[in-house]
């Protein structure tokens, strides 16, 4: 889990406290993604939980039976890797937990890779997916997504790098060990902790991902 910021406040919370090292704050909510951006086919968007399940099996929602969930709101920053931060996003979106709850994991599930369209993934720990500020996103600021920034459906992790909530999402895979996702592949640390600025794979330590 991402360190306290150093002195003065909210952190991760909101940007009114300070911005994690190295990281500059941009203006409005620039546009960042790898690749074109995937157009919306309602008929063919389903969202699906595979992998280690406690049952085994798989389940997966309809966008219109996606739409039925309970929603909840977050106000977090999103600080993208290469070094900027965009602030006063006010998520509103599904808990992933509320989604575990339906599609319980078996019990040596140890991390989480998030699935995006044209194959984008992100691994996370457990823990970083079940974070009480951890939401899949359908609306920031009051509006539903617009499609360079995920609609219908994204992650946003408030205490890691943007690059570790994908926009786009399509599926969640529950894992009994962890694997790195698509940035994680290419040279991208495996926590992506802002807050003691793990940028790159070269900064890991013993521990914090398996060998490139
Ligand atoms: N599917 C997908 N999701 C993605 C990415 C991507 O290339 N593909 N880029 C990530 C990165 S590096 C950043 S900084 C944020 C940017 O989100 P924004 O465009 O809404 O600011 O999206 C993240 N999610
Ligand atoms: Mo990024």
């Amino acid at each position: 889990m991402g360190n306290p910021p150093p002195t003065s406040g909210s952190g991760g919370s909101g940007g009114s406290g300070g911005l994690p090292p190295g990281q500059r704050l941009v203006q409005g909510w620039p546009v960042s993604h790898y690749g074109p951006v995937p157009r919306f086919r309602p008929e063919r968007w389903n969202l699906q939980v595979f992998g280690a399940t406690a049952t085994g099996g798989k389940r997966a929602w309809t966008f219109d039976e996606f739409t039925a969930f309970p929603r909840t709101t977050v106000v977090a920053d999103l600080h993208c890797g290469m070094g900027t931060t965009s602030t006063g996003h006010e998520w509103f979106g599904v808990s992933p937990v509320s989604l575990m709850e339906l599609v319980p994991p078996a019990a040596d599930v140890t991390h989480i890779m998030v699935w995006a369209e044209y194959g984008y993934s992100a691994n996370l720990r457990l823990a970083d997916f079940t974070s009480d500020r951890t939401i899949l996103a359908t609306h920031r600021n009051g509006e539903s997504l617009t499609a360079e920034h995920g609609f219908p459906l994204r992650l946003v992790v408030p205490h890691l790098y943007a690059w570790k909530g994908p926009k786009w999402v399509r599926g969640i895979e529950y894992m009994a060990r962890d694997r790195r996702g698509f940035w994680e592949e290419r040279g991208h640390h495996n926590i992506g902790d802002p807050w003691k600025e793990q940028r790159y794979a070269h900064q890991e330590q013993e521990g914090d991902g398996p060998a490139l």
